[in-house]
């Protein structure tokens, strides 16, 4: 099923100058961009997009990385895209990913683990609408 997924280039990517190389990764992979920007989330935003975590024990650390500097999101659309995308960034520890996954070549630890991708239908519609609207997303380029 053609479906679109949320994802973001997180700031510990952006800053190590990884942007191209995990795009290359995703488009390999058949996903096609079809909206995109750099963002600099002030702490409200980084707290609203991660409400669902609010109260984890590993939430202030996850807010104040997803802080540290400029990110991109972006929205991604192909053949399951949601689980396409997740299959691609490797599980949440980069030492438990699969090789050739992106968190494994590049995320540094749990915590600056270089991605995000939506989890579900229902995240993907979510977070598509906490940055973007209608107008901006390209589908079917
Ligand atoms: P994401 O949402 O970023 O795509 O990653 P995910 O689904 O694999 O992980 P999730 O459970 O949604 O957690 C969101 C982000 O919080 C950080 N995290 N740290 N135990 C920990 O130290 C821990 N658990 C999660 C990660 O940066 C994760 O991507
Ligand atoms: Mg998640």
């Amino acid at each position: 099923m053609l479906e679109r997924t949320f994802s973001i280039i997180k700031p510990d990517a952006v800053k190590r100058n990884l942007i191209g190389e995990i795009l290359s990764r995703l488009e390999q992979n058949g996903l096609k961009v079809v909206a995109s920007k750099m963002v600099f989330l002030t702490r409200g935003e980084a707290e609203g997009f991660y409400a669902e975590h609010e109260g984890k024990p590993f939430y202030e650390t996850l807010v104040n990385n997803m802080t540290a500097g400029p990110i991109i999101v972006q929205v991604l659309e192909g053949e399951d895209a949601i689980a396409k995308n997740r299959q691609v960034m490797g599980t949440t520890d980069p030492e438990k990913a699969d090789a050739g996954t992106i968190r494994k070549d590049f995320a540094v630890s749990m915590q600056q683990n270089s991605v995000h991708g939506s989890d579900s239908p229902a995240s993907a519609a979510r977070e598509i609408s906490y940055f973007f609207s209608e107008i901006e997303i390209f589908s079917g380029n």
